[in-house]
């Protein structure tokens, strides 16, 4: 008797770690609109096979913070670091509702996009939460790399009639 009743109260305990767990899929382009199945990933929209650094991405931080929704300035509770430009993240928090903020960094940690919200992501216990966040795409000409190698870095490149063309 004393053996279960000991058991009746480990179990819950064990079975309720109160974590949610999470999958963050992220794209350089963002994804195909009509293609986005609950338990899976987006196609991305961009079909580009460059390295992580070609286009000046290098780190991709995803943070999961707890205050006023839409607000990335709260308590981060959980907080990742990514390589490559597009990707797939998976994990555990701790179960509750959050603000996920990401950024898109150079290789020195500037930061080249403006933080991306998902504001009130629900990660519930047990549950698997799909969120896409359609990274915008940094041209070669505003990303901070000499690209075409020429000792001559976006604006100063005359290749660049403005910091939105796509190639160097
Ligand atoms: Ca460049
Ligand atoms: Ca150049």
């Amino acid at each position: 008797m004393r053996i279960a009743a000991v058991l009746a109260t480990a179990l819950p305990l064990l079975r309720c770690a109160n974590e949610g767990s999470y999958k963050v899929c992220w794209s350089v382009g963002g994804f195909v609109a009509d293609e986005h199945p609950a338990d899976d990933c987006p196609r991305p929209a961009l079909d580009i096979d460059i390295a992580c650094p070609g286009n000046g991405l290098d780190t991709v931080v995803l943070d999961w913070v707890d205050g006023e929704p839409g607000v990335c300035a709260g308590e981060v509770v959980h907080s990742t670091d990514h390589a490559c430009r597009d990707g797939v993240a998976t994990g555990l928090v701790e179960a509750g509702t959050y603000n996920l903020c990401a950024e898109a960094l150079s290789p020195d940690r500037e930061r080249l996009t403006g933080v991306v919200v998902a504001a009130d992501v629900p990660v519930d216990q047990d549950d698997l939460v799909v969120v896409a966040l359609p990274l915008p795409f940094v041209p070669d000409c505003q990303n901070g790399l000499d690209d075409d190698l020429d000792d001559r870095i976006d604006d100063q490149d005359p290749q660049c009639s403005d910091d939105s063309d796509a190639a160097e």
